[in-house]
């Protein structure tokens, strides 16, 4: 690509563009937009032709990697078939039938029936509806509170970022939404101190209880949770918080909504989170690695007893999106599970792959401004501080992590900042050599960013 088209680019893009999650004045000054123009397997290359090592799969969801033909022929084919019809008034289609059959295989057991979405935000439009739905007809209407975690991340829809817990998301627009509330978070490298990690992890989940307690329990419709929280910063809860958590939500008879959409397919080295943890969710949301972000599509795993209710009770659940279960979407989803199976990737992650990153991500941890290194399957972070016994920040909050996170483009290494913890998630397909590769990239990046900081 010339100079030339990449200015063209550049301009248009800043004239014409509102990029999600963006402060467009900033990007501007920058110098405007990084233009990615292809990708190969775990790589990506910009308009000016350098290679960049996509340490985060996309947005946590190539989970089989770039460049699947079989998943262009497969939506070619279904273009031509039949390229959209709705899956309202009585009507399906082949894809939607195949897929929703496949993810009742495929995920834990007692999830049999899917709501199909375009999104992880509209999965969690919808689990709230859904959760409020069940319990009108079951004769409990004021059971409608949904208790979320602060840090949490569930989309960007106005009921999903109700439902989220990040405070700059609802400090715009006069959110949450009535009806959410959040409890602390299981982060103990960011707030358990001196605790021990599994006292900490207990206290975390005890804190559901007494939400549940002081709101009363035929007010509270469900608990929601990812099972790792991937966008507040790869927080993998302590070993005791989800089995307490799990026997809360039992003991007091709600809704436990478990959001996949990032540990779903493979990510956590088990198809699902749920797995790994053991959880038997009642709702499940999913999206991203469902089609390895070949196409939009997500949705919701419903279980037996809350879809029981739903049918056996009757009455038209008035909720839906045009392209809910959208024929090509839903055949690249089949075809990327197929692919998953084929190549049996969720077993190589937990066998093969998982454990050599956790080894070689562990020895990041020496590095002068690295406090904690830690792993769970193909998800990692790295706490980035300048005392490590106190656990100390450089200077304002997130410079760090954004001085390295420019640092790592600059090498050809897409590695994400949460304030100041660096993150990956990359695709699953990633091989051992790779992973040296990556761990290689990140060990230069903190020794540049230590540099510029003056160490
Ligand atoms: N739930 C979870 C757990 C997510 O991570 C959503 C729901 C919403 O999905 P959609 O498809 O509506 O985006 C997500 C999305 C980041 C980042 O910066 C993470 C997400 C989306 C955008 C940015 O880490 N996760």
């Amino acid at each position: 690509m010339s100079e030339n088209q990449t200015r063209q680019w550049k301009d248009a893009d800043a004239r014409h563009h509102l990029h999600p999650f963006t402060d467009h004045k900033a990007l501007q000054e920058e110098g405007g937009s990084r233009i990615i123009t292809r990708a190969e397997g775990i790589y990506l290359w910009d308009s000016d032709g350098n290679r960049l090592l996509d340490g985060m799969a996309g947005l946590w969801c190539v989970n089989v990697g770039y460049g699947r033909e079989e998943l262009a022929r497969v939506a070619h084919d279904q273009m031509c078939e039949l390229p959209f019809y709705n899956n309202f008034f009585k009507s399906t289609h082949p894809p939607a039938v195949a897929l929703s059959e496949k993810l009742a295989a495929i995920t834990p057991a007692g999830l049999n029936r899917v709501f199909f979405t375009n999104s992880g935000s509209e999965a969690n439009d919808t689990v709230l509806r859904m959760v409020r739905r069940y319990w009108a007809l079951q004769g409990q209407p004021d059971k409608q509170v949904v208790i979320s975690r602060k840090n949490a991340y569930h989309g960007s829809t106005v009921a999903s970022a109700s439902l989220g817990g990040m405070k700059p998301i609802h400090e715009q627009g006069g959110l949450p939404i009535p009806g959410i509330v959040h409890i602390d978070q299981p982060y103990w490298y960011g707030e358990g101190g001196d605790s021990d990690p599994a006292d900490f992890g207990r206290q975390r989940a005890a804190l559901l209880e007494e939400k549940i307690l002081e709101l009363g329990v035929d007010k509270v419709a469900a608990f929601i949770a990812e099972p790792v929280q991937g966008a507040g910063g790869v927080i993998i809860p302590p070993d005791s918080y989800w089995p307490a958590v799990k026997a809360i939500c039992e003991k007091y008879g709600i809704l436990l909504v478990v959001d996949e959409v990032i540990c779903g397919f493979g990510r956590t080295g088990e198809w699902f989170g749920s797995q790994y943890y053991d959880l038997k969710p009642d709702l499940m949301p999913i999206a991203k690695g469902l089609s390895s972000g070949y196409l939009p599509i997500g949705g919701v795993m419903v279980s037996d007893k809350v879809a029981d209710v739903l049918v056996a009770k009757g009455g038209e659940f008035y909720h839906g999106f045009t392209y809910s279960g959208h024929p090509v979407a839903a055949a690249v989803a089949l075809a990327n599970i197929a692919i998953m199976e084929r190549e049996n990737i969720v077993a190589q992650v937990r066998d093969t792959t998982a454990p050599y990153l956790a080894e070689q991500w562990a020895t990041l941890a020496a590095h002068p401004i690295v406090g904690e290194a830690r792993t769970l399957g193909m998800l990692g972070a790295l706490e980035i501080v300048s005392d490590k016994t106190r656990r100390t920040r450089f200077g304002e909050a997130g410079d760090t992590g954004t001085l390295c996170r420019d640092i790592c483009f600059k090498n050809g290494l897409v590695m994400r900042a949460v304030g100041d913890t660096m993150i990956i998630s990359p695709p699953l397909v990633i091989s051992c050599e790779q992973i040296d590769e990556l761990v290689g990239l990140a060990r230069t990046c903190l020794d540049q960013t230590a540099q510029a900081l003056g160490l």
